[in-house]
Order: C-alpha cells, then sequence, then structure tokens
C-alpha cells in the first residue's frame, strides 16, 4: 500500500531528523522533496499546497526552534499533519435509523456491489443484527444477478423487484424491511462510466424519497487525477457522509486516498482491501499515515538495528529471504544477530500498535533462543543446507548431541517451515500489516 510514497515521504523525514538546527533553508529543501513525492502520488495540486504550507507554517514555529531535538519533533508535524489530511478522529456510521439506511454511489466498477456486500456482511457480524440488501442498479439484468449471488453466498436477502424504478424500489424496500424487522437496509445503485446527469438525479431522487442515513461514495483507489473530478461532481450533487476507498491491495500510489477527505469534507470510513468478501477494514486515520510514513517507534527500531547488525551480512540474508533460498544455516546467524539486539520484550514494544496486539506483555526466555541455538549447532552444515534430509535417526542424533528431546527439534523444524511460509508471503505481498 503507497510503497513508493511512503519511501519517499520517509527518506525526506529520515533526513531532517539528523539536523541538529532547523533553518528555514533545511526546511525548504525538506517541502520540496515532500511536495514532490505527494505530487508524484496523485495527490491533488490544491491539497498538497495546503499541507505543504500548514506543514511549513508549523515547523518554522517558535517551538521547533526552541526544542532540544528539531529534527524529532518536526517528524511529528508531518505525521499530525498527514492525519488531519487523511481525517484526524476515526468516524463511525450513523447507524441511528430503524431500520438504518446506507446508500452506496460511484462509478460503474469502482466497487459498490462488492462492498456493500461486504459491509452487510461485516454489520451483521459486528453487531448480529439483521442487514437487507436492496438491488437498484436496474439497467444492466447482471448487476442484480450479482448482488443476489452475493447475498446468497452470505445468506443475507436481497430485495430486488427488477428493472422497476429504482426510487419506487428503495421505497418499497424500506417498507419491507420495516414490516420484517430488518436493522440495515443497504442500496445498491447504478453507475456509470463518467458522471451523468440523468443518474444524478436518479440517485438525488433515491436520497431525497429515503433520506439515508449514510450515503457513501465508494472510489477506486487505483484511478489517478481522473478520480477528483468524479469525487467533486458526486460531493457537488449529493449530500455525502463517507467515502470508501477500494482496491487498495492493489498498486495504488495514494493520491486519492489521500486527497479524498480534503476535497468532500467527508470521511473515509472503510477500505477495500481484497477482492474477498471478508476483505473490508475500518478506517483508522492515525494507523494508516503510521502506516505511510513507515514510523510509530519501526524507525527507532531499525535505528537500533543499523546500529549493532553487519549491513553486507544482513544484505545477503534478505536476499536469500526474497529468494526463497533462507535455511537453518542463515537462520543461525540471524539468532547472532538477534542477540546482539539485547532483550526481544524491548524491541517489540517498539511495534507500533505493540500494546494492542499484547506484545508489551510479551515474554521471551532467553534460554529458549539458547535451546534452539543449541540444536541448530548439533546438526551437520549439511542438515542445516537441506533440512528437508531430517528424518527420524538424524533427529534423535541431533536431540542427543544437543542435550534437548526429539520433539524440540520437531517444533523448530516446524516453526522454521512457517517462518518459510510467512517470507514467501512477505515476497509476494499477501502479508498484511497487523496495524
Ligand atoms: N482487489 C480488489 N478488487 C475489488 C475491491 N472492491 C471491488 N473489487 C473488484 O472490482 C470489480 C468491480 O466491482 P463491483 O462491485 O462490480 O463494482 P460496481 O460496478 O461499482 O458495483 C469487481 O471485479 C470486484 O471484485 C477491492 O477492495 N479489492
Ligand atoms: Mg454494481
Amino acid at each position: 500500500m503507497f510503497e513508493s510514497l511512503g519511501e519517499r515521504l520517509q527518506n525526506a523525514v529520515h533526513k531532517i531528523k539528523g539536523y541538529g538546527k532547523i533553518t528555514e533553508e533545511n526546511i525548504s529543501e525538506m517541502m520540496r522533496e515532500i511536495r514532490l513525492a505527494l505530487l508524484e502520488a496523485d495527490v491533488n495540486y490544491k491539497v498538497v499546497k495546503e499541507f505543504i504550507n500548514n506543514v511549513k507554517e508549523k515547523a518554522l514555529g517558535e517551538e521547533v526552534q526552541k526544542s532540544l531535538k528539531p529534527g524529532e519533533l518536526f517528524v511529528k508535524i508531518v505525521k499530525d499533519e498527514l492525519v488531519e489530511l487523511l481525517g484526524g478522529e476515526k468516524k463511525d456510521l450513523n447507524l441511528n435509523g430503524n431500520p438504518a439506511k446506507l446508500m452506496l454511489v460511484g462509478l460503474q466498477g469502482s466497487g459498490k456491489t462488492t462492498t456493500i456486500a461486504k459491509l452487510a456482511n461485516m454489520l451483521r457480524k459486528k453487531y448480529h443484527k439483521k442487514p437487507l440488501l436492496v438491488a437498484c442498479d436496474v439497467y444492466r439484468p447482471a448487476a442484480i444477478d450479482q448482488l443476489k449471488q452475493l447475498g446468497k453466498q452470505l445468506n443475507i436477502e436481497v430485495y430486488d423487484e427488477g428493472n422497476n424504478n429504482p426510487v419506487d424500489i428503495s421505497n418499497n424496500a424500506l417498507k419491507y424491511a420495516k414490516e420484517n424487522n430488518y436493522d440495515y437496509v443497504l442500496i445498491d445503485t447504478a453507475g456509470r462510466l463518467h458522471i451523468d446527469e440523468t443518474l444524478m438525479d436518479e440517485l438525488e431522487n433515491i436520497q431525497k424519497s429515503i433520506m439515508p442515513e449514510e450515503t457513501i461514495l465508494v472510489v477506486d483507489s487505483m484511478t489517478g487525477q481522473d478520480a477528483i473530478n468524479v469525487i467533486e461532481g458526486f460531493n457537488n450533487k449529493l449530500k455525502l457522509t463517507g467515502a470508501i476507498l477500494t482496491k487498495l491491495d492493489g498498486d495504488t500510489r495514494g493520491g486519492v486516498a489521500l486527497s479524498v477527505r480534503h476535497l468532500t469534507n467527508v470521511p473515509i470510513k472503510f477500505i477495500g482491501v481484497s477482492e474477498k468478501l471478508d476483505g473490508l477494514e475500518e478506517f483508522y486515520p492515525d494507523r494508516m499515515a503510521t502506516r505511510i510514513l513507515g514510523m510509530g517507534d519501526i524507525m527507532s527500531m531499525i535505528e537500533k538495528a543499523e546500529s549493532v547488525i553487519d549491513e553486507k551480512e544482513a544484505m545477503e540474508t534478505a536476499k536469500k529471504m526474497q529468494q526463497g533460498k533462507f535455511d537453518l544455516e542463515d537462520f543461525l546467524t540471524q539468532l547472532n544477530q538477534i542477540k546482539k539486539l539485547g532483550p526481544l520484550e524491548n524491541l517489540l514494544k517498539l511495534i507500533p500498535g505493540a500494546s494492542k496486539m499484547g506484545l508489551n506483555k510479551v515474554k521471551i526466555n532467553p534460554k529458549d533462543m539458547a535451546h534452539i541455538e543449541a540444536i541448530v549447532l548439533s546438526m551437520t552444515p549439511y542438515e542445516r543446507r537441506h533440512p528437508e534430509v531430517l528424518k527420524a535417526s538424524r533427529k534423535v542424533r541431533i536431540a542427543k548431541g544437543s542435550g534437548r528431546s526429539v520433539e524440540e527439534v520437531n517444533k523448530l523444524l516446524k516453526q522454521f517451515e512457517e517462518m518459510k511460509k510467512m517470507m514467501k508471503m512477505m515476497k509476494n505481498g499477501n502479508l498484511k500489516m497487523p496495524f
């Protein structure tokens, strides 16, 4: 997600951290780099301009000048401003209606139908309440079928009246929902490839008629600057209450994500992160900013690692991991590197969101590490390079040699396999960050 933007911002920000003094000159240089990074990520120029102005103003403020660590304070300013840009506090859905009515709008292909099914599924799971999906994209028969198909998969009812008038359908659906005790009515609407007056009027009529608590714009985050016109078009015509960004699992540069809030003044409420029906996540501006800047205290973690780890050795290991050639010999090297970092507990605490994940309470017994090392050291170099040859008799020998049990040898080998699997996933980009 936003790799190249993240990398560039991190580089810019990292540089300034080292400055003992903040001058107009080095601020300007930094702002130039940040500005370019944002523009290249396709962030709307108006948004970039305001972002830069805000950061600059704060950075030149007295507080920063007086600070003992101006670089760090500057990083904080950038992060805070990024959080603001992404919407500040997390905003929840307004589900106060009885039933609560939610209407999803957006261009064709933006992900409305998929997202509305994901959303119904999520709401049902989270609140244990009953959602009803309503098919108001009446222009293509396939659209109704698609929603029905998704409803069937999730076992959620879909209300449809074929190609009847969408305003009537939504009114009838609402009546049906009240009579049958549905808690949420989720309306899937039609989209066109471009903003289209007739369609906009139709959406406006649905909105006026059923007065939804939420009218959410679904935006494909893969679209570049074009998306901005679309966002503004929908926002001018309809009273939007939120946005959902889809396809963030793809190779998106991030511009839409960083522009949408500023341009519409409506909060991003969810993000779509896969085609699957569980691929919807609540949106937290703070976590996203942290993710983009790759910071939290990960930064100090990296700095710490850099200071003790042999760079050449680390590069070689990383290369092997990427090629899927990581073996137990490399694992041993890694263990030794990790040992140099000091108590692991301290490192885990630096991971952003560590306390939320319970990592701050994890206890690691140094003895366990020593046992693992003993087992690996009892293998022959050939065995370390080819763990697949480790059958029963060899395991018994290793267990004896290391003074551990065969079970422990097995456990280690299993963990090693898991680790390799994880590396493969990281390589393929399928591993989600835990925050
Ligand atoms: N990878 C990915 N694909 C998505 C996501 N959301 C929607 N899609 C895909 O985008 C395409 C269009 O989605 P659809 O719901 O039919 O869009 P609609 O025309 O707005 O209703 C489909 O192939 C979806 O599977 C997402 O978050 N990630
Ligand atoms: Mg659709």
